[in-house]
């Protein structure tokens, strides 16, 4: 008999209790730009500022919010700074995946004896508004997890930060939280990778698939999901496989010239209304998988609360587990690189990452890969 997802993440190690994603910061070549894009096409808000004005000389800083998700884009200002050595080598991309932590000591301490790697020891900022402790560690490739300690702190951000108050305020698009994050490592990595989450995080392996499983005429890769003991931090993992073609996860690894962040997801509770928002604001998703998808769609995934024919006119994907349901759908990347993107998910019950849609989820980034040569 199959665990329920409670029942798999209730084996994971509490010596490092999570809150849920605290931020996500990319290291960017344009970050005032990123930000505008971020608002314009994706609905953030503008939250808050660091730079030059605020006493920040080496780098601007810009957050912006939607619903619980924050995300930080960050430039250099010279290009002798690590921050632009990342962006040469990398592109614009995820530098670090922030954890919301009730001890930023403790995360790091337990952490780095089970052989995390420091990134930051733990420091205490203060301001006005009191105080944010913080600490973080290497995760796969040059990626890292900052843990996030926040609870002497009633300020806008943190910090560093001063309150970022623009006049352009474009609407929200529905996005209320960071479902998971999913990263790529090298061939060979995934058992490593797995590892280092249960031994240096106390995290749980909660879902599997092998190349076998989706590896057929299509991009061949392997994914572990691995999850905390709440089930609020779920990091998925992707290893390229062996397959007809070149695997996607090869492509990404050679143009972000290394392991790190493939995609983003992020929860809504009405993804027809989200997905049409962002549609209108210019995001762009992968082609949607053919009529007869949708034709099968009822025999598979049974009776669903919503109509079927605007999921088909968004090319909105649906899959179902033994708990329920999700619909699911994926942007192209949105750098030149073909690395980072985003996935849009809203769960009906359903816990796991959408498997069920893989062969229809793979063909259409082929079709993709294909367009830019690398297949
Ligand atoms: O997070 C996941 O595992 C799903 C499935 O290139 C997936 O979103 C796996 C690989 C991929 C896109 C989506
Ligand atoms: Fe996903």
């Amino acid at each position: 008999m199959t665990q329920t997802f409670a029942e798999k993440i209730a084996k994971a190690q509490d010596f490092l209790p999570i809150n849920g994603t605290d931020y996500i910061e990319f290291y960017v070549g344009n970050a005032k730009q990123a930000a505008h894009f971020y608002k314009t096409a994706f609905g953030f808000q503008s939250l808050a500022y660091a730079g030059p004005e605020t006493g920040v000389k080496d780098r601007a800083s810009y957050v912006v919010q939607q619903g619980k998700i924050r995300l930080i884009f960050t430039t250099a200002l010279k290009s002798d700074h690590p921050i632009s050595e990342h962006v040469k080598k990398h592109g614009d991309g995820v530098k670090v995946l922030a954890l919301w932590v009730d001890d930023a000591y403790s995360a790091f301490e337990e952490t780095t004896k089970r052989g995390g790697k420091p990134f930051l020891a733990p420091q205490t900022l203060t301001d006005e508004f009191g105080e944010i402790k913080m600490s973080g560690i290497y995760t796969y490739g040059e990626t890292v997890h900052m843990f996030i300690e926040r609870k002497n702190y009633t300020g806008t951000f943190m910090p560093g930060y001063e309150a970022w108050n623009s006049d352009y305020n474009p609407s929200d698009a529905g996005l209320l939280y960071i479902d998971h994050c999913v990263g790529n490592v090298g061939w060979n990595r995934m058992n490593e990778t797995v590892k280092w989450y249960e031994d240096v995080m106390g995290f749980v392996n909660i879902l599997s698939f092998d190349d076998k499983q989706i590896n057929t005429e299509y991009s061949a890769l392997m994914s572990k999901v691995m999850s905390n003991g709440n089930g609020f931090s779920k990091f998925p993992i992707n290893e390229p496989a062996e397959g007809k073609k070149k695997s996607q996860i090869e492509e990404y690894l050679e143009f972000y010239e290394g392991e790190g962040v493939q995609h983003i997801a992020v929860a809504t509770k009405d993804i027809v209304k989200t997905v049409t928002e962002l549609k209108a604001r210019g995001v762009e998703f992968l082609s949607a998988p053919p009529e007869a998808y949708y034709e099968m769609m009822p025999g598979r995934v049974g009776e669903i609360d919503e109509d079927i024919e605007p999921l088909k006119a968004l090319g909105i994907l649906v899959d179902c587990d033994e708990e329920g349901y999700l619909l699911q759908i994926f942007t192209k990347p949105v750098e030149d690189r073909p690395t980072l993107f985003f996935e849009i998910i809203q769960r009906k019950g359903a816990q796991s990452f959408g498997a069920g849609n893989f062969k229809a989820l793979f063909e259409s980034i082929e079709r993709e890969q294909a367009r830019r040569g690398n297949l």
